[in-house]
């Protein structure tokens, strides 16, 4: 199965995708978590893009396009993936679409988070009090719901056009909570 978890900022992609991969052992690919390793790292990766990402804009394409090919073979040998924080532009789905169809493959369900901006923000700002991620500033906040709304929102219909299964998930409520209603509308059994 080839899952993508999708949603604006700090809905909880990261979060439920964790438990998703606990308990359906779907392999996680978080473009998100790769880059801020390269932050870490200090790679030439990591260079290019601390300051874009502190900025709360997206990463070129290009350069995010290439991880994505480099490590989704990685993953798409086992039981299924669950992709996380990509595709956020139309020309990152098409690139997607390219990569998966090479191998026969293509996208199965989108699991499509739905929180409103007033609860993302709150969660957000809270996890900068906790963790102080360099992209959870007030600034950085706004230009990521504005990248959100300018160039990711319309990979949902991306997919919906070709017919790929699109689960709309309220967001609202506990991880639990969440994660069941998430569990319940995929149908997918753990093992
Ligand atoms: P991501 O790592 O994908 O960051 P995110 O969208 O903020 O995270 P997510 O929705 O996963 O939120 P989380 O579960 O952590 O991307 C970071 C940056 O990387 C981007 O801004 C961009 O610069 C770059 N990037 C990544 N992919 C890219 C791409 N494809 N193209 C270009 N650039 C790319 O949850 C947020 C908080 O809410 C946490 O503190 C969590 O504990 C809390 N939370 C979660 N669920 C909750 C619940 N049910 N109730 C209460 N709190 C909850």
């Amino acid at each position: 199965m080839i899952g993508i978890i999708f949603g604006p900022p700090g809905s909880g992609k990261g979060t439920q995708a964790a438990r998703i991969e606990a308990e359906f052992h779907l392999a996680h690919l978080s473009t998100g978590e790769i880059l801020r390793a390269e932050v870490a790292r200090a790679t030439e990766i990591g260079k290019e893009v601390a300051r874009i990402m502190a900025a709360g804009d997206l990463v070129p394409d290009d350069l995010i396009v290439s991880i994505v090919r480099q490590r989704l073979p990685e993953s798409e040998g086992g039981p299924g993936v669950l992709i996380d924080g990509f595709p956020r532009t139309i020309q990152q789905a098409r690139a997607l679409d390219e990569m998966l169809a090479q191998e026969g493959h293509r996208v199965d369900v989108v699991i499509a988070l739905e929180v409103p901006e007033s609860v993302l923000v709150d969660r957000i700002l809270h996890r900068a009090a906790v963790e102080g991620r360099a992209d959870d500033t007030r600034e950085a906040i706004a230009e990521r719901m504005h990248e959100y709304h300018k160039l990711t929102a319309a990979v949902l219909d991306h997919y919906r056009k070709q017919g790929v299964r699109v689960e709309v998930i309220d967001g609202v409520g506990d991880v639990d909570a969440v994660f069941e209603r998430i569990r319940r509308s995929i149908g997918i059994s753990s093992r």
